[in-house]
């Protein structure tokens, strides 16, 4: 999609050949889509409006759109554009034909070392870029990496990113494997936090585990503060 279709007039739904289902992400659901006036191939995140609401969403999600936006990388999936209807909310993501990151990695253990090394250049790469950005990602992990054509990395999840001029406190979800201390410890942090998650995304690539995985979260937080991986 060129700069003509993003400038152009605003999208509608009917504008597009809606296909597959591609999955389940927060707070909404994504198909493969084509525009039909060109052909074009993407990814259609369709977002309902009162569940945003009802998590009073409304500002982390006009951050996560603003910041996506405006970065433009070989390996940061592209936010084209987003329109609306009366009770949803549409995003026009780039489509990633390699799927998940994870995925691959379910399906073969662990990967290799040049296959390894390459993601991990490529991911530095578009960090580093959104370092220069002031953008720190802050949610590194095989989740949140798609794959290209020729399976090289498009990081797309920013549901944590925050500017760094912006950085707030916020309460703790998910896994903790990829937790740097410092966030664990509710410590003022930096754009390094993105740098331990490549080290860690670096270690499961090549292990088939995360560093610090444990059975319970409090042993995981533990080993991380102590720094006790593979125990
Ligand atoms: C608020 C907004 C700016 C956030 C923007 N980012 C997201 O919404 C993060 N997100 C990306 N949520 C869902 C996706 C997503 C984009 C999920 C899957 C895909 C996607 N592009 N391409 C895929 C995709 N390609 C696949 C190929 C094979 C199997 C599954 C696939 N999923």
């Amino acid at each position: 999609m060129e700069p003509s279709t993003s400038t152009r007039k605003r999208f509608t739904v009917n504008d597009f050949e809606i296909g597959r289902p591609l999955g389940r992400g927060k707070f909404g659901r994504v198909y493969l889509a084509r525009l039909k006036e060109n052909n074009f191939i993407v990814a259609l995140k369709v977002l309902f409006k009162s569940e945003i609401e009802k998590g009073g969403l409304e500002h982390q999600l006009r951050r996560e759109v603003e910041i996506q936006a405006h970065l433009q990388h070989p390996n940061i999936l592209r936010l084209y554009n987003y329109f609306y209807d009366d009770t949803r909310m549409y995003l026009i993501l780039e489509y990633a034909p390699g799927g998940e990151l994870y995925k691959e990695l379910q399906r073969n253990q662990q990967l290799d070392q040049e296959r390894t090394a390459t993601i991990i250049e490529e991911l530095s790469d578009a960090l580093s870029y959104c370092h220069e950005n002031k953008v720190i990602h802050r949610d590194i992990k095989p989740e949140n990496i798609l794959l290209g054509l020729r399976g090289e990395v498009k990081i797309s999840d920013f549901g944590w990113s925050v500017h760094t001029l912006s950085l707030r406190r916020k309460t703790i979800c998910g896994t903790l494997d990829y937790l740097p201390p410092e966030m664990i410890e509710q410590k003022p942090y930096n754009e390094t936090v993105d740098l331990w998650c490549i080290g860690v995304l670096c270690y499961e690539l090549l292990v088939g585990k995360p560093p610090f995985e444990s059975s319970t979260s409090s042993e995981t937080y533990r080993r991380i503060r102590k720094l006790l991986p593979m125990t």
